[in-house]
C-alpha cells in the first residue's frame, strides 16, 4: 500500500506513521527524517538545509525530490510505502505523482489529519521541551503554521479531486487516532 499523509506541523503525522509502519510492514519515509540525517551528517546537502528549517521555512524543491528519489528506489520502497512531510506544495505534488509513474507505484490513498492550530501549538511545545528541536520554538512554529496556511494546505484539494483523499479527525488520544487511520485503510482490519 502506498500511504501519503498529510497534517500540519504537529498534526501527529510522523508519531502514526512509525506505529503503522510496522502494522503494513512498509516504510515510513519522512522527507523530515531524511533532512535531518543530512544535516546531522553535515553533508553540503544539511549544511544548505540546516538554516531554512530552522527558521520554519520550505527547504528547496529540488533538494528535496532528490533525496526522496533516492529513497524511493531502495528495494524495500517496492512494497509500499508511508510517504510523511512531502508533498508540501503543488509544485510536489506534480514532481511526487511523475516520480512515481516512473517508479509505477501510484498513491494509493492520502490521509489528511486535521488538528486546530491551538492544540498544535500546545504539541509542540510540549516536543520542544522533550527533544529540544530547534524548529519547535514558539515562533517557528507561528512561520511554519503560516507557511502551512499558503503553501501545504492546497495539497490535500489535489488529492480531493483526484478521489484519492480521506480527511480525519487528529484530535484525540494516540491510540483513538490510530485507529481512525487503520479504519480508513482499505484493506486492513481495524
Ligand atoms: P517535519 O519533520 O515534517 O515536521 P513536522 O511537520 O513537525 O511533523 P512531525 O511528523 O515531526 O510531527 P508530529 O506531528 O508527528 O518537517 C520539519 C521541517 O523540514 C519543515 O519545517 C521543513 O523545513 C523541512 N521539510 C520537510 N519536508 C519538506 C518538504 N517536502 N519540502 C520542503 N521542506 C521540507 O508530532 C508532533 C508532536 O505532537 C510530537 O511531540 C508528538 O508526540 C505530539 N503528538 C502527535 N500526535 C499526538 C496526539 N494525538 N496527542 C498528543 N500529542 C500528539
Amino acid at each position: 500500500m502506498r500511504i501519503v499523509l498529510l497534517g500540519a506541523p504537529g498534526s501527529g503525522k510522523g508519531t502514526q506513521a512509525s506505529q503503522l509502519k510496522a502494522e503494513l510492514n512498509i516504510p515510513h519515509i519522512s522527507t523530515g527524517d531524511l533532512l535531518r540525517a543530512a544535516v546531522k551528517a553535515g553533508t553540503p546537502l544539511g549544511l544548505k538545509a540546516k538554516s531554512v528549517m530552522d527558521a520554519g521555512q520550505l527547504v528547496s524543491d529540488e533538494i528535496v525530490l532528490g533525496m526522496l528519489e533516492e529513497r524511493l528506489e531502495q528495494p524495500d520502497a517496492r512494497a509500499g510505502f508511508i510517504l510523511d512531510g512531502y508533498p508540501r506544495n503543488l509544485a510536489q505534488c506534480e514532481a511526487l505523482d511523475a516520480l512515481l509513474a516512473r517508479l509505477r507505484q501510484p498513491v494509493d490513498i492520502a490521509l489528511q489529519l486535521v488538528v486546530p492550530n491551538e492544540l498544535i501549538v500546545d504539541r509542540l511545545a510540549g516536543r520542544a521541551a522533550a527533544e529540544g528541536r530547534k524548529d519547535d520554538t514558539p515562533e517557528t512554529v507561528r512561520e511554519r503554521l503560516r507557511v502551512y496556511a499558503e503553501q501545504t494546505a492546497p495539497v490535500a484539494g489535489y488529492y480531493e479531486k483526484r478521489g484519492k483523499l480521506t480527511v480525519l479527525d487528529g484530535v484525540g488520544e494516540l491510540r483513538e487516532v490510530y485507529q481512525r487511520i487503520l479504519s480508513a485503510l482499505p484493506r486492513v482490519a481495524a
